[in-house]
Order: C-alpha cells, then sequence, then structure tokens
C-alpha cells in the first residue's frame, strides 16, 4: 500500500481471499520465498500479524514508505521473529483479560499470529528465539522458508544449505568440495520442543502447502512449518525453473514432504519411482564441480545415502 494510505486501518476492509501480498515488491524473477510469502497470506486471511526477520522478503517487501503486506506486519531484526511473536501474542493475551473490547480485530479467535524467517533467521541466527518461542507453548505459527542460504546478504551457507553446494563461504576450489554437511532437520527438531504441528512443504504444490497453514493455524500453541523456495539467483539456474526445481527436490527425496502431529509423523507425500538427486544437483551452477573429478562423484553419492537413509526412515517411497 502507499504512503497516504498507511494510516488507514485495512484489516477489517480487505474481504478473505484478496491479495494481502501485493505486487510491485522488489524480489528477484523467479524468486521461490516470494511465492511462498503468497500463499501463506492467502491461506491465512486478513487478521493476521506477521513478524518478519531481516532477510530477503523483509527487504523486497518494505522499502520506506512502502509496504507490500496487507496483514499488520512488524519487521524485527535478524534473530528474534519468535521472540517478536511471542510479545505480540502475550500482549493480546493481556489486553483480552483487562479489556476484550479493547481488541482491534472482528474476532479475536480468529486472529492468526504468523512469525516467518529465513532458514538463515530460523535455523541458525533466530534458533534459540525460536527454541523458546516453542518450549513456552505460544500461540504462535513459525514459518522458515527455505532457499538453502544466507540469500540477502550474498549467498553465505546455513545449516539448510545441502551437502555439496558451492556458496561464498563454502566455495567450491582445489581445496573444498563447497559445503561439507547436509540440512540440518528443522521439523525433528520443532517436535522435540512438544510441538503438536509440525509439517513440511514446498512451493511446487500450493494446495498442499496452503492447507499446512490452514491447518497450523487451527492448532493452540506453537507450529512449525518449514517450506521449501528455491532462489534463482543463489542457485544459478534460470528463473523460469523455480517451480519445477522445487518439485524436482521432493521427487528425489532431497526435500521430503510430510506432517508430524505430538512427535510422530502422520503424513507423507510418497513418491513412486523416486529420482537419483544427481538429477536435481544438474540444474544448477552451485553443483556444477560435482561433475568435474572423483571427489565430486563421492560427494553425490554421500548426498544419495543421507537421502536415501532419511527416505527410509520417512517411509518415503511408495
Ligand atoms: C545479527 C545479525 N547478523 C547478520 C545480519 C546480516 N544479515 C541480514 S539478512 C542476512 C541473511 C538472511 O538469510 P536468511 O535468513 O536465510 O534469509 P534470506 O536472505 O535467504 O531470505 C544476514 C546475514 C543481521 N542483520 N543481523
Ligand atoms: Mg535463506
Amino acid at each position: 500500500m502507499s504512503s497516504d494510505r498507511q494510516d488507514q486501518d485495512f484489516t477489517d476492509e480487505v474481504e478473505h481471499g484478496e491479495e494481502l501480498w501485493n505486487p510491485g515488491h522488489r524480489a528477484c524473477a523467479g524468486c521461490g520465498p516470494a511465492l511462498a510469502m503468497k500463499y501463506i497470506t492467502e491461506a491465512a486471511g486478513p487478521n493476521t500479524i506477521v513478524t518478519n526477520a531481516t532477510g530477503c522478503m523483509e527487504v523486497v517487501s518494505t522499502p520506506f514508505p512502502e509496504s507490500s503486506w496487507g496483514t499488520s506486519y512488524i519487521h524485527n531484526i535478524f534473530e528474534n521473529a519468535a521472540s517478536v511473536a511471542a510479545g505480540v501474542e502475550a500482549a493480546y493475551q493481556s489486553f483480552d483479560r483487562r479489556d476484550p473490547d479493547h481488541l482491534d480485530v472482528s474476532d479475536e479467535d480468529d486472529l492468526n499470529i504468523i512469525a516467518i524467517g529465513g532458514d538463515g533467521a530460523t535455523a541458525d541466527i533466530g534458533f534459540r528465539a525460536l527454541s523458546g518461542m516453542m518450549e513456552r507453548g505460544h500461540d504462535v505459527t513459525y514459518v522458515m522458508y527455505d532457499n538453502e542460504a544466507y540469500m540477502n546478504t550474498g549467498v553465505q551457507r546455513s545449516s539448510q544449505t545441502p551437502l555439496g553446494a558451492s556458496t561464498t563461504t563454502s566455495p567450491a576450489g582445489t581445496e573444498s568440495i563447497g559445503n561439507d554437511t547436509n540440512k540440518k532437520d528443522m521439523a525433528s527438531i520443532a517436535a522435540d520442543h512438544g510441538v503438536e504441528y509440525v509439517a513440511t512443504a514446498s512451493i511446487s504444490n500450493p494446495h498442499d502447502f496452503k492447507q499446512k497453514v490452514e491447518k497450523a493455524l487451527e492448532i493452540d500453541g506453537p507450529k512449525f512449518l518449514h517450506v521449501y523456495s528455491p532462489c534463482p539467483v543463489g542457485w544459478s539456474y534460470e528463473s523460469s525453473k523455480t517451480v519445477e526445481l522445487a518439485e524436482l527436490a521432493v521427487e528425489t527425496g532431497l526435500f521430503p514432504v510430510f506432517e508430524m502431529e505430538n512427535g510422530e509423523i502422520t503424513s507423507v507425500n510418497k513418491i513412486s519411482d523416486r529420482k537419483p538427486v544427481r538429477e536435481w544437483l544438474e540444474t544448477q551452477g552451485r553443483f556444477k564441480h560435482l561433475f568435474d573429478g572423483e571427489e565430486g562423484e563421492e560427494t553425490i553419492e554421500a548426498l544419495q545415502e543421507w537421502i536415501d537413509g532419511r527416505a527410509e526412515d520417512l517411509g518415503l517411497d511408495a
């Protein structure tokens, strides 16, 4: 919305289903996380307060005096989206106790508090804020959009960067094969906090993702969603291929799509004829060096083994 409209209270005016993540933001062509924002807001509707960590989604959507957000929106520092969301929730509860009429939403039960952070902001630098929010049991839905590196500051590796990826802090070269760790399993970590509902989703399946957002928002207490969101710039591929590559990551099992309820796996999007991860690696410049020598071949095999192990644990194969 433009600056002269910022004083108005839009929350009551926007009908459910209208754009709440508005065009005109500065995301790159083919930005996967931008699609994730669109789907989150479509599923959540206008009665929503978003807290958003520093990162690409904040930078592209909030250049003063404009904002792409039709929901209420708070930009917070890199490491504390979960803490700010927890504070918002605690504040609403306290308003409610003092004066229920004070609430500026049509139905307080429908108020959604959603914290959004990138993989760096969530799995690494905001990890303890997230852990505290989940452990204290705040009624907050946390969405981690995963583009597998710190993209906003120039493609540094995160704990979600896959094995073998070349990034600016894990550059492939004579001394290095690229990133030397596998993706940290954030779903299990969230479930181990006693979080009732945990799910993974991909921007290649908006229906599935939006259903999971809706389901999460209906549950009281903390919820954690991990949404896979490719980045053409950081991964080095042609921008028209974002949805295709997100889907290929699912079809290879690199990014399994599942739900966990009360610590147990309750649904898995099964895959028939899971494709070798090699097919996905070949599509991106960040893995190019893996196809050039024995060490690269060993890295591909190690990644495939890790994927096979997880697939077996999850019962991923149809
Ligand atoms: C405490 C702190 N450390 C570092 C930064 C610089 N910084 C801002 S955004 C960003 C990267 C964000 O990465 P991620 O959370 O994965 O989101 P993305 O940019 O990929 O969307 C970094 C390192 C910061 N703002 N604050
Ligand atoms: Mg990132």
